[in-house]
């Protein structure tokens, strides 16, 4: 028989599955469970009964537990409308008929279909998914103090059987130990995104308000799913046109698609607004026009998004306007915006990323010397924004002194999920052990025990505002994120939000077991391969202490020989001061003396060559190359071994990953092995460039049996990357 064009090309397109794996699906890919668990679900989850009243939440978390059902048990599964009012009046659907229903609401709601079920948390955002019997029959109930919450259950739900949850012990309990669970959009109003490595911004700015891109709700979702509940749309360097009238109605476009979700819209404020878009000659924050102005901004603002989250500012850092321009400090300034939007119950999150041109202090002092004075004199909606360590992002830094210390003011972290100085989006980094390692460190400020984490979820001074801010690795890549594994940073940055006391290594395996496979080998396998990713980076690019080795601007490979730029703190010479001598930045009593911004047993354990272990050495000690670092291994001679270590590992990082190829798709799989080569060739230009000049600077000879770099140090000098991305 001849086979005609068009059926071939019917077999083509019956071929093709319903999803390609271009990673778009994220975590919620819904894979059918594996048959014994697919069908002890089956059994327990037979319909959904939609909710008595119907809200956007609502409905939302209704239809998510559809699609999520219908993929994880292979079949579509039906919503039935709610039971009748004379049903309920007797009693609930009766009998046997309930039997495998999935029933969802606030717990008062649920009374009136007759499930007593109790959320013990207050937590407006806490939920409880458990199984019950109604009049005999078998239930799962999602119960939630708000519709809000009951979304968050029914993602709970989804996500315990997508990790191969036993669905025969169902009893899920939660509730969020920080408020404001944010993302940071460094996002421009032409699209571009500043340290943005996965294509465009998500908000088409032209198209909006009427264009409603599916993207949006989709963005919403994946947010919901891991309890974000809060998006900063706009870049930190912020324009002031974002608080026109037109911004303002394309913000509030957004803001509606998000809100079915729990997602409020937060916007960066520029501090001189008022004489940019405002026709003011000033931006005093005590003069009585200038605070009149954003006071009517604020209700501007409130009108066309009434639950609009608040502002996000930058000032007086990095040329940023703010009141320091007009003789006033950070409070001064952040009082007057939270005065503004006091009233409509929003915040302000004031950033402590400052740093001087003028000023002569480590550049690692200067945001604990500026905010610690002010401690106190911020206002009760006012919570100051503190980047997770004292410089900038580094694929390592000690945690930021201010947390801990100032106890007054409520802090909060800032992370940057996004890979600025971490290789971009090509480089397999997965940051969940960087966040957990910041979470974890003590501050000693009231004792042991006083951790970051305690600092974030405001237990440590009992403070009521606690947020969270992870600067967002999201575009229009379509998986979002440039590579698989960057999703995974995003995942596990919003369930850190939600609990900082979780671990990084199970959340590896939550997020690989929905984004992959929950075979038990694979999930293993690839938790270890991921874990690995963490330390890489660490030592092909900044070992033992190393920070901010980057190359000028884009901070796109390495350029530790860089000593040109005007502002001290802006080149790599600042940051690791090596020359014939020795290496590193002696932040001892002798030297910038930062160590005194830590409490003192934290200081002493940073002060003593003994307890400051290798991550940290060179980041508060300035040695000689000769200093012995172990009983016969010189300093020189242990970085150049992390440098060729970071190769290897990466080298281990591609073993493992090809060695997983049976568990995953070919599309996936042939991403992710690609950007490790990316990864493998840039780890090795990063090594040699920086053996290279280290050697010259040192004039130390390569230890024996250590391979030359590829090529002389000029070379390395002479990279220009004028078109790098971010
Ligand atoms: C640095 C980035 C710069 C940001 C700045 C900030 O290089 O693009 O504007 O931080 O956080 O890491 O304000």
């Amino acid at each position: 028989m001849k086979i005609g064009p068009w059926l071939v090309l019917v077999m083509v397109l019956v071929a093709v599955p319903a999803h390609a794996e271009d990673g778009y699906r994220l975590w919620l890919r819904y894979a059918e469970l594996p048959a014994a668990s697919r069908e002890r679900a089956a059994e327990r989850l037979r319909f959904i009964e939609a909710p008595a009243a119907s809200t956007s939440t609502l409905t939302a978390a209704a239809e998510e537990l559809e699609r999520g059902l219908t993929g994880l048990l292979g079949r579509p599964i039906d919503v039935v409308p709610p039971a009748g009012v004379e049903e309920r009046a007797a009693g609930g659907a009766a009998g046997r008929e309930a039997d495998g229903a999935v029933l969802l609401g606030t717990p008062e709601s649920l009374a009136v279909r007759g499930a007593r079920i109790a959320v013990d948390s207050e937590s407006p955002d806490a939920y409880r998914v458990t199984d019950a019997r109604i009049d005999g029959a078998g239930v799962t109930i999602i119960a939630g103090n708000t519709d809000v919450a009951v979304l968050y259950g029914a993602f709970a739900l989804l996500r315990y059987l997508a990790t191969n949850g036993d669905p025969a012990r169902l009893d899920l309990e939660s509730s969020p130990k920080i408020k404001y669970r944010l993302l940071n959009h460094w996002d421009n109003l032409d699209r571009t995104v500043e340290r943005g490595y996965a294509g465009q911004s998500l908000w088409d700015w032209t198209t909006l308000p009427e264009y409603r891109d599916p993207r949006y709700r989709d963005y919403a979702r994946a947010n919901a799913s891991i309890g974000i509940n809060g998006t900063v749309l706009n870049n930190v360097n912020a324009n002031a046109d974002i608080l026109t009238a037109p911004y303002l109605e394309k913000a509030a476009a957004l803001a509606e698609e998000f809100r079915p979700y729990g997602i409020r819209v937060y916007l960066s404020a520029r501090f001189s607004a008022p004489m940019e878009i405002g026709g003011l000659t000033t931006a005093d924050p005590l003069d009585p026009d200038v605070r009149d102005w954003w006071r009517r901004k604020a209700e501007e603002i409130y009108a066309a998004i009434p639950d609009f989250g608040g502002f996000l500012v930058k000032a007086n850092s990095e040329g940023q306007p703010g009141p320091q321009d007009f003789g006033r400090t950070h409070a001064d300034g952040a009082n007057m915006l939270a005065e503004a939007v006091a009233p409509f119950g929003g915040i302000v999150m004031w950033r402590a990323f400052v740093y001087s041109d003028t000023n002569p202090e480590d550049r690692a002092k200067q945001a604990y010397s500026e905010f610690m004075p002010l401690d106190g004199e911020f206002a009760d909606n006012v919570i100051v924004q503190v980047k997770n360590g004292p410089i900038d992002f580094q694929p390592r830094e000690p945690f930021h002194p201010l947390f801990g210390a100032m106890q007054e003011t409520p802090l909060m972290v800032e992370f940057q999920v996004t890979k600025e100085y971490l290789g971009f989006a090509s480089h397999l980094v997965y940051l969940g052990p960087l966040f957990e390692e910041v979470l974890r460190a003590d501050t000693f400020r009231k004792g042991k025990g006083s951790t970051v984490a305690r600092v974030a979820d405001g237990s440590l001074y009992g403070h009521e505002l606690t947020a969270m801010a992870g600067v967002a690795n999201t575009g229009t890549d379509r998986d979002w994120t440039g590579s698989t594994f960057n999703q995974a940073n995003w995942y596990a940055y919003g369930r850190l939000a939600w609990d900082p006391e979780l671990g990084a290594e199970s959340l590896a395996g939550e997020w690989l077991r929905q984004t992959f496979t929950n075979d038990a080998d694979f999930v293993e396998a690839a938790t270890e391969l991921m874990l690995l990713s963490r330390e890489a980076p660490v030592n092909y690019m900044t070992p033992l202490g190393l920070a901010h080795l980057m190359a000028t601007g884009h901070h796109y490979g390495p350029g530790p020989w860089v000593s040109n730029l005007a502002r001290p703190e802006w080149n790599p010479v600042y940051y690791h001061r090596a020359d014939a001598d020795g290496i590193g930045f002696d932040r001892t009593e002798t030297g910038s003396d930062a160590i005194s911004q830590y409490a003192a047993p934290v200081a002493r354990r940073f002060a003593d060559l003994k307890t400051v272990g290798d991550e940290y050495l060179l980041w508060f000690h300035h040695l000689p190359w000769t200093y012995e670092i172990e009983p016969g291994v010189t300093l020189w001679e242990a970085l150049v071994r992390r440098y060729d270590l970071g190769v290897a590992q990466v080298e281990e990082m591609q073993q493992r990953w090809v060695a997983l190829e049976s568990y995953v798709d070919a599309e996936r799989f042939a991403k992710t092995s690609q950007l490790l080569q990316v990864q493998l060739r840039e780890a090795k230009w990063w090594r040699d460039a920086c053996i290279a000049f280290f050697r010259a600077v040192s004039g130390m000879p390569l230890p024996e049996g250590v391979a030359q770099p590829e090529h002389p140090l000029g070379y390395y000098m002479r990279i220009d990357n004028p078109y790098a991305p971010g």
